[in-house]
Order: structure tokens, then sequence, then C-alpha cells
């Protein structure tokens, strides 16, 4: 059987913090089947959303974007598990909200592209950019639940 185990970096971001959505969109993403291998709530500074956000940092957005992200307290968490950052993306659902499909996370919670309420990695390089941000190497749980037969 052929299996991509994959990390991916997410974060609940402001809006979904204020309105008290964490525990619900962890659980989306334990009730597909990916493991929660670290987990943090934080403020983000100025400076670390910028390295965040760097790739989009001559969009018209980006200053709007980085005030957004560092305007309140948000989750972060990276989730490990088979094909793991397509099958989130998967989840988020459209960046802008008011198109997002229903069932997905954005679809069922989101009506705006800034307060699209959750980030996810989008490549492996994203990936390995962003998850330093949030996390020390030593901060990343390696151990295993036990049988994971659903996500094989
Ligand atoms: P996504 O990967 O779905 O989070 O979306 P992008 O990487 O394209 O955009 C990153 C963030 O920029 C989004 F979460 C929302 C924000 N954004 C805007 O605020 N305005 C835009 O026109 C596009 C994106």
């Amino acid at each position: 059987m052929v299996r991509k185990l994959e990390r991916t970096l997410i974060l609940v971001k402001p809006d979904g913090v204020k309105r008290r959505l964490s525990g619900k969109i962890l659980t989306r993403f334990e009730e597909k089947g990916m493991k929660i291998v670290a987990l943090k709530l934080l403020k983000l500074t100025t400076e670390k959303a910028e390295l965040h956000y760097s790739v989009h940092k001559e969009k018209p957005f980006f200053r709007d974007l980085v005030n957004y992200i560092t305007s309140g307290p948000i989750i972060a968490a990276i989730l490990e598990g088979n094909n793991c950052i397509n099958a989130t993306r998967n989840l988020l659902g459209a960046t802008d909200g008011s198109k997002a499909q229903p069932g997905t996370i954005r679809g069922d919670y989101s009506m705006g592209i800034e307060k699209n309420i959750v980030h996810a990695s989008d490549s492996p390089e994203s990936y390995q950019h962003e998850f330093p941000i949030y996390f020390k190497k030593e901060e990343i749980i390696e151990a295993q639940y036990g049988d994971e037969p659903h996500i094989y």
C-alpha cells in the first residue's frame, strides 16, 4: 500500500478563537483522522507574521493580513497523516469563505476572505517555511497513539 505520511501546519485564526470555534475546528481535523503532533495558543508578533506571509509581501492586502493575524490569540497545530497537506486543504475549502463549499470549514464558518477562520500549509515547501515560526523541533511529539486503521 502506497502511503505518503506528511505533516502540515494549521492555524485557527483570531476570528476562530474569538468566536470560540477552536475546539470544533480541531475536531474536524481529528475526526478526519489526522493526528495532532504539536499544539499551542499564542499571539503572533508582527515580525513573525511578516515572515509567515512573506510570499504575499508585495500584495495590496499584505499589511491588513499582518494586522489581522496579530490582532488576537491564535491556535497553532502540526497535523500528521496520509497525504495530510492535500487532505487538510480540501477540508478548509476555498480561500474566500463566502465562496467555499458547505461542508468545508470555511464554507461552514466563514463569510470572508480575510477572516477566513483557518490556515493550512499549501505545499511541503510552505510547511518547511512555516512550522519553525511556531514550533521548536522538541515541541513536536513523535509518539504513536496506537492502532490507526482509518488512516491507511
Ligand atoms: P489560502 O492558502 O487559502 O490561505 O490563501 P492565500 O495563500 O491565497 O492567501 C493567504 C491569506 O491572505 C488568506 F488566508 C486570506 C488573505 N487574502 C486576503 O486578505 N485578500 C486576498 O485578496 C487574498 C488573500
